[in-house]
């Protein structure tokens, strides 16, 4: 279906509505992009109007997202974990978003992908109303999880990827593994749960709001499958070992729009990451 790149009908009122009534910018674009939106056509739209106060006054797509001190250190070439030296080979800073090569071993990799292939199950979404996982056609792969600490193995990478995410190892989420076969793909998203959502809110009592994600590639991939970043017109090619991290939730708790990511097509071959996520507090 052709994405929709005119605001007709209701929609300008609703986008005024919600505004006024205080939600995020960011948690209105997602709303469109699940409604088949263009995703920069609803940044346009949402952000186009918003009327931020004229001494706050920024650039309209940075919205109104203020950028803290990064958690990821600055100027700041390797970063030496518990066990391995990664490389940090690219960074932004608006949103904060790195490269690191190095991260996983291929053989680490290629054992996470072993005792995952075993227990691979069709990955699912929150529905932004009722917060169940659901299967959707936006988010075609197989996908499995490893328990915080499951075994040494997992405590092992959840550590180091704990400290080149500069967070506490209780914070995070299980590891997550997805596999995605030829036309497998998952369509921009913003992986923090929209605060407007009613959704959301079973998600966000547990650990608070996401902050951060880092997916890590563990194979190189023949055609396709890179990680896209459609408001930076950014493109992370899948590099086995490598991993892109980036920071999408401030100290206030706003959310960063600039995110919204997805996983281009497989178009040749097949795609494996493991992804981690992290969230304001203990998740427990
Ligand atoms: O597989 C990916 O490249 C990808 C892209 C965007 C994974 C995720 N998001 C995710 O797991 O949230
Ligand atoms: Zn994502």
């Amino acid at each position: 279906m052709a994405k929709i790149t005119h605001l007709s009908g209701s929609w300008p009122q609703w986008i005024a509505d919600n505004l006024a009534r205080g939600c995020t910018p960011a948690s209105l674009v997602e709303a469109m992009v699940r409604d088949n939106f263009e995703p920069s056509f609803a940044v346009k739209c949402v952000y186009g109007s918003v009327q931020a106060p004229a001494a706050a006054q920024q650039s309209a797509s940075a919205g109104a997202y203020q950028y803290d001190t990064p958690r990821l250190p600055e100027n700041v070439h390797q970063i030496q974990t518990n066990d391995r030296l990664v490389r940090v080979a690219m960074r932004l800073t608006q949103p904060v978003l790195a490269l690191f090569e190095n991260l996983l071993a291929p053989d680490e990799c290629d054992e996470l992908v072993r005792l995952s292939r075993i227990k691979l199950k069709r990955s699912t979404i929150v529905d932004p109303n009722t917060g169940q996982e659901a299967v959707i056609p936006n988010r075609s792969s197989d996908g499995t999880y490893f328990a915080l600490n499951e075994d040494a193995f997992i405590t092992r990478l959840d550590r180091r990827i704990a400290e080149v995410m500069h967070w506490p190892v209780e914070n995070g989420e299980g590891l997550q593994i997805l596999y995605y076969q030829v036309g497998g793909e998952y369509k921009p998203h913003y992986d923090y749960f929209p605060p407007a959502d009613p959704g959301s809110r079973p998600h966000l009592a547990r650990g608070g709001q996401r902050v951060s994600t880092l997916v890590i590639y563990l194979n190189d991939v023949a055609g396709g499958g890179d990680t896209v970043f459609p408001e930076l017109k950014l493109s992370v090619t899948p590099q086995k070992g490598a991993a892109v991290y980036f920071e999408y939730c401030n100290r206030q708790g706003q959310v960063d729009a600039r995110t919204l990511h997805g996983g281009a097509p497989v178009t040749a071959g097949e795609k494996w990451v493991a992804t981690k996520w992290m969230r304001q507090g203990r998740y427990g």
